[in-house]
């Protein structure tokens, strides 16, 4: 079933985002955040480095979140009724921290093609401009893939600190969420997200990406878990929900799909980044 309404993906085709679609309750949200601090507090370096992706294998409450009919039907509404979950990523920053994010297009480098895909960011606590909620160019999924510098700048939460120079910040938007919103952005749209000025941390638990089932990954190999529909490709590896936190088989797998996507993150670069 697809939920957004036509005003909603006008936006999304017009600007490259829509933006905010309620999907969590408050509680709900904040049982997100407990089972992030939760792991942090029992696996300190768990959640560090690589280890913000693919929570959702090692963490039934994150995989849960995956699977939420009033997530998929949003997303059903831009990408079609046959949807794969093929990876997700923490953004923390926490307060006092000096993380950014640069702008940038998702599209650049993670080798999913074609672009029916969408990238679901769920917010655990509120985004503001304070805290440094995600800021949109408005319209730029539209334009081709553009040049990106690769700065490695060892504040930014992207992997190369890849950075689209010249935005012209009077066309960007902010993406402001209470906890348990999302936004859904489009594989090309310009985007990223300036420092956290609060006392507090802002979480986004985000689904990178919810991807159609006739998506390939042209540059490596994805783990993949069916979320809706069927899937009659079959490009990528399928796994198994976790049945508890931080289970051994689990953490095996997560492992396996961290090197892969490594790979295919840093393919032709000279360096690697901390992520
Ligand atoms: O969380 C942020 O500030 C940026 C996240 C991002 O770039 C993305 O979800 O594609």
């Amino acid at each position: 079933m697809s939920s957004l309404t036509v005003k909603q993906i006008k936006q999304y085709q017009e600007e490259g985002y829509v933006a905010p679609i309620n999907v969590l309750s408050k509680e709900e949200a904040k049982e997100v955040r407990d089972e992030i601090e939760r792991i942090e507090k029992k696996w300190p370096n768990e959640l560090e480095g690589l280890g913000r992706n693919y929570v959702h294998l090692i963490s039934p409450v994150f995989n849960k979140i995956c699977y939420k009919p009033k997530i998929l039907d949003a997303v059903e509404s831009l990408i079609g009724q046959n949807i794969l979950i093929c990876g997700t990523t923490l953004f923390i920053k926490n307060a006092n921290e000096k993380g950014f994010v640069s702008f940038h297009q998702d599209a650049k480098y993670i080798g999913l093609e074609p672009h029916n895909w969408v990238t679901a960011w769920i917010a655990v606590t509120d985004a503001n401009e304070e805290n440094g909620c995600m800021r949109m160019w408005t319209g730029s999924h539209k334009e081709n893939l553009k040049h990106h510098d690769q700065k490695f700048d060892e504040n930014n939460l992207l992997t190369r600190g890849q950075t689209v120079e010249d935005v012209p910040i009077n066309k960007t938007k902010p993406i402001i969420l209470k906890a348990g919103q999302m936004s859904l952005h489009h594989p090309k749209v310009v985007h990223g997200s300036g420092l956290n000025k609060s006392n507090d941390r802002r979480i986004g638990f985000v689904v990178q990406s919810y991807i159609g089932t006739n998506v390939d990954q042209v540059l490596g190999k994805m783990y993949v878990q069916l979320a809706r529909g069927k899937d009659s490709f079959n490009y990528h590896e399928n796994v198994t929900s976790p049945i508890e936190l931080m289970n051994e088989k689990d953490i095996l797998v997560r492992k396996k799909a961290n090197e892969e996507l490594s790979k295919i993150f840093y393919k032709g670069s000279e360096r690697i980044g901390k992520f």
